[in-house]
Order: structure tokens, then C-alpha cells, then sequence
């Protein structure tokens, strides 16, 4: 839907093979609201489609990631304009990319802003960051995800003492529960998310595809059908150059070279 302009609230880039988008509504804590939902959509299937981006690095600022949906211009709203207007849905497009998605974050990941943060594929935290699902402050629940994506990820326990109290939780309780991949001191959060989301561009593109497509089938499926859909997968990566040239790089104590097909 974002087609003429530039994008108002988010700085989209390219470093290499890596596609980034910083969120920055610096005014509001990256509150996610309508235009920047859909500017962060469509930057992030403009990336999905091109074949040289093989991962896409999303950060906010040092104080906030994002404080969560923009509760000033969900105020006003009724049920009519939420459930007609199917309100928030096109970040499902989001969750649905078939490229690895590296979420750097710093600060506040709040509400939706923890919710996006959920939907990427791997979570580097700073030290400063705090995650929560504080919606029940606002008489209402999560609806980006939380409720489904937090209590996968960590658990009954944990999961129903966010949503119900509305409490923050630190990076290092984040960590020990299994929401985040790593937590780092915050003058290397954006480096290393940066280094990750290049490894991660460097590795094959249709096999990044293929293993981040596998683990999320886990989130889908039961154990057997999720490992029946990994082993044809599996087998499917050599019918690829890149697994040919690979496997030939090691056996020549060679550094792989892949050509992304
Ligand atoms: N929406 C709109 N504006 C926001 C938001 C937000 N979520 N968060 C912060 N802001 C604004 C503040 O209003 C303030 O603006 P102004 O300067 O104009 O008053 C500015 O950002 C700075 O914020 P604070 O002054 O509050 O900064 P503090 O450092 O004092 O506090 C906090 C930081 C703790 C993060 C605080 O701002 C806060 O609690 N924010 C709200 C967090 C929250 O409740 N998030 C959940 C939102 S609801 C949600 O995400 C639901 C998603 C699913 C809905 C699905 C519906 C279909």
C-alpha cells in the first residue's frame, strides 16, 4: 500500500546482502501506528522479493524498540473499526517472510513492539532492554500475537504473569525464559546484530529459506509431521548448487563460497 514517497517513520537501508529497517518515531517510543505498520510491511516484502537480500536487520533506538501499538490511534476506535477494518493484520505479512529476520533490541519492546520483536527469527538484546505485554493496563489483551507467540516461546508460567499483570520483564530474565537469542552489553547491540544478520546473508539463500521455513514449521505442526517435513526438505537441498559447492568447500579446507541458488 505504501507505493509513491518515502517512508515517514522508519530509515530503510542496505548493507551488503543485509536489508536493514530502523524504526524511528523517536517522539512516540516507535509507537506502532498504521502508516509505520504499513511502511515497515512493504519495506520488508520489497526485501522478501529481492534475491540479493539474503536477511533483513530491524532495530529501533537506544530507549525503545517499540512502546507497542500507538494507543492514541487505537483510542478513538470501536469494535466495528477494529474488526471491520481487520486492524493490525497486515503484520501477519510480516510474520509470513521467507527471509531470516534479525531483530536488534534496545530499550522499550513493548506491547506490540514485543510482539514484532517476536515475530522475527532472531532476537539480539541489550542489556537495557525491556520486554512486556502491558495491554491489561489498558483494558484490553494483546493482538499482534502475544498471547500465542509469548507462551510458545517461554512458557505457561511466565507468559501468564506478563499478560495478566502487565509487568516489564529485564533482558536477563528475558534470556533465562528463551525469548531472546542473546543479550549483549548495549554499546554491542548494533554491531552484533549487524555481524549475525551478515552471517546469516552470506549462508545459501534457498537453503536460509528452507531452515528458517523448518523451524518455524515446529510452531505448526506435531513432532512427527514437523521431522517428515524436515527430512524432505533436507533431502530437497541436494537437488542445489550451493550444497554441491558446500560440501566440496570443506572437503578442500576451503572457505564455502555460495551462489545463492
Ligand atoms: N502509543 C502512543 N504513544 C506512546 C506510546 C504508545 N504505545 N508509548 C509511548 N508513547 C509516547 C508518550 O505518550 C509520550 O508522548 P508525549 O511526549 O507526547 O506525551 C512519549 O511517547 C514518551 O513516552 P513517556 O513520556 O511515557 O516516556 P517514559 O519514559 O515516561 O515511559 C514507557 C516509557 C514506560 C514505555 C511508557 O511510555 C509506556 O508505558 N508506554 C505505553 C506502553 C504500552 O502500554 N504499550 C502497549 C500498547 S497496546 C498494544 O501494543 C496492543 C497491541 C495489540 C493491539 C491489537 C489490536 C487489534
Amino acid at each position: 500500500s505504501e507505493s509513491a514517497g518515502e517512508p515517514r517513520n522508519i530509515v530503510v537501508g542496505r548493507i551488503g546482502r543485509v536489508g536493514t529497517i530502523t524504526l524511528d518515531r523517536p517522539k512516540a517510543l516507535n509507537a506502532l501506528n498504521v502508516e509505520l505498520m504499513e511502511e515497515v510491511v512493504a519495506a520488508a516484502l520489497a526485501f522478501d522479493a529481492d534475491p540479493e537480500i539474503g536477511a533483513i536487520l530491524l532495530s529501533g533506538s537506544e530507549r525503545a524498540f517499540a512502546a507497542g501499538a500507538d494507543i492514541k490511534e487505537m483510542a478513538a476506535q470501536d469494535y466495528a473499526a477494529m474488526a471491520v477494518g481487520d486492524w493490525f493484520s497486515a503484520w501477519d505479512r510480516f510474520a509470513g517472510l521467507r527471509t531470516p529476520v534479525v531483530a536488534a533490541v534496545s530499550g522499550y519492546a513493548l506491547g506490540g513492539g514485543c510482539e514484532l520483536a517476536m515475530m522475527c527469527d532472531v532476537l539480539i538484546a541489550s542489556e537495557t532492554a525491556k520486554f512486556g505485554q502491558p495491554e491489561i493496563t489498558l483494558g484490553t489483551i494483546p493482538g499482534i500475537g502475544g498471547s500465542q507467540r509469548l507462551t510458545r516461546a517461554i512458557g505457561k508460567a511466565k507468559a501468564m504473569d506478563l499478560v495478566l499483570t502487565g509487568r516489564m520483564m529485564d533482558a536477563e530474565e528475558a534470556e533465562r525464559a528463551g525469548l531472546v537469542s542473546r543479550v549483549v552489553p548495549a554499546d554491542e547491540l548494533d554491531a552484533t546484530a549487524a555481524e549475525v544478520a551478515a552471517t546469516i546473508a552470506g549462508m545459501s539463500l534457498p537453503v536460509a529459506y528452507a531452515a528458517k521455513e523448518a523451524v518455524a514449521r515446529s510452531f505448526e505442526t506435531s513432532l512427527a509431521e514437523g521431522v517428515r517435513f524436515e527430512r524432505r526438505t533436507f533431502h530437497a537441498t541436494f537437488a542445489l548448487e550451493d550444497r554441491t559447492s558446500g560440501m566440496q568447500a570443506f572437503l578442500a579446507k576451503e572457505r564455502p563460497t555460495f551462489q545463492h541458488r
